[in-house]
């Protein structure tokens, strides 16, 4: 059976569109609510997703059916070049026609939200072992920063909001550099929270990195400095909110003596947060062009949907992640296998995939 998505501003307008298309025979096979933008770059809109499929005619053997495909024939698809960026995303989903939906709930149970469930649905093929081929596509479509996880640059600043996680990472990190013997130091520009300075320097006694702290930019200028022989430079700074203009404003300037060429951004988002909270909270780092993400507390969530949709949609790839607060040893570098790992339904399907892997 032929099956067609749909996708309107409300259940309603999603029927009626499907009926324009498809003619009256529609039957509704699943109905889907959610909702898109909402954060940095759009506006919340409601939307509506139906799957559905033409009845046999119990009329009229033949006309009816004809009637339908002649109908289906003649249904118009508007110009692309006409439409917002939204609606021709609509459109493309729209131009789908069929959809897995063995695939699609793969997707839901895991949060996965457009542009990247639309982009892993598109064309997927009928027949063959789904979960296998959803976990490959997600592998190809989902960014993962392998080339900084070997070619840093020499100064990493960790920015993130309040307590996601920025200065445990940062130590982890650091240690994992330590170890493959570069020689690292660490700099904290966080002289607002009480035990700010206490925290990273506990850290950095413990791990054997040394750590300076800045409080204004000339100060910066002279720590940088004295670590400019290291390989690398680990930067911990304050956390932000959208309400913190003068703090936001402060952390821009103090940052702006650091050579852009030799310095990366690492954006810090916890994986237990909704995708929308993260894209609201992005709009205070967005302004700081990270080049990567360090997801953390996995252990606290079953499904990193989430922040692949999140990332997926700024077009940020994912570069640590972390699980769980000992320091240093919870953390991983994002891969492909770490990933799935860290997706409802894709378990069992992990085992199959390295088996193919080790044998191709
Ligand atoms: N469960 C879990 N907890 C974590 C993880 N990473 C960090 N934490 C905990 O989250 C809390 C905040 O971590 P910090 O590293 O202090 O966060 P921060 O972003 O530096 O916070 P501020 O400096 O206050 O902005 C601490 O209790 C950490 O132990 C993780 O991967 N899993
Ligand atoms: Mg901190």
């Amino acid at each position: 059976m032929q099956y067609y998505t749909v996708v309107g501003d409300s259940y309603e307008d999603a029927v009626r569109k499907a009926r324009e298309l498809y003619g009256d025979g529609i039957r509704i096979h699943a109905r889907r609510d959610y909702t898109t933008g909402g954060g940095f770059f759009s506006r919340k809109k409601e939307k509506c997703e139906i799957v559905c499929y033409l009845a046999r005619s119990s009329g009229r053997k033949g006309e009816k059916e004809r009637d339908i495909s002649e109908f289906a024939k003649e249904a118009k698809t508007p110009d692309p070049s006409t439409l917002s960026p939204e609606e021709r995303l609509d459109t493309e989903i729209y131009r789908e026609k069929t959809v897995n939906s063995e695939a699609a709930s793969m997707l839901d149970v895991n949060h996965i939200t457009d542009p990247l469930r639309a982009k892993l649905l598109e064309d997927f093929p009928e027949g063959g072992d789904v979960s296998m081929i959803m976990s490959e596509r997600l592998i190809k479509t989902v960014g993962i920063d392998y080339d900084r996880q070997v070619h840093p640059r020499h100064f990493v600043v960790f920015i993130g909001p309040t307590g996601s996680g920025k200065t445990t990472t940062l130590a982890k990190v650091a240690y994992l550099f330590s170890r493959s013997e570069k020689s690292v130091g660490i700099i904290t520009l966080d002289s607002y929270r009480t035990g700010a300075f206490e925290q990273v320097s506990a850290f950095g006694n413990a791990l054997s990195i040394p750590v300076l702290a800045a409080g204004a930019e000339d100060e910066l200028i002279k720590a940088a400095e004295r670590f400019s022989w290291k390989d690398m430079v680990f930067i911990d700074t304050m956390g932000l909110s959208p309400k913190d203009k003068e703090l936001n404003l402060k952390l821009r300037g103090m940052l702006s003596v650091l050579d852009p060429d030799r310095t990366d951004y690492i954006l810090t988002v916890s994986a237990s947060m909704k995708e929308e909270d993260i894209m609201d909270q992005f709009s205070s780092y967005s302004q700081f062009s990270p080049s990567s993400l360090a997801v953390t507390k996995l252990d606290e969530t079953e499904t990193i949907g989430n922040v692949l949709s999140f990332s997926y949609k700024v077009s940020v790839p994912m570069l640590y992640f972390t699980d769980g607060q000992k320091v240093p040893d919870d953390i991983e570098k994002a891969s492909g296998a770490v990933l799935l790992e860290h997706m409802k339904g894709f378990g069992l399907n992990m085992k199959k995939f390295r088996a193919q892997v080790s044998l191709d």
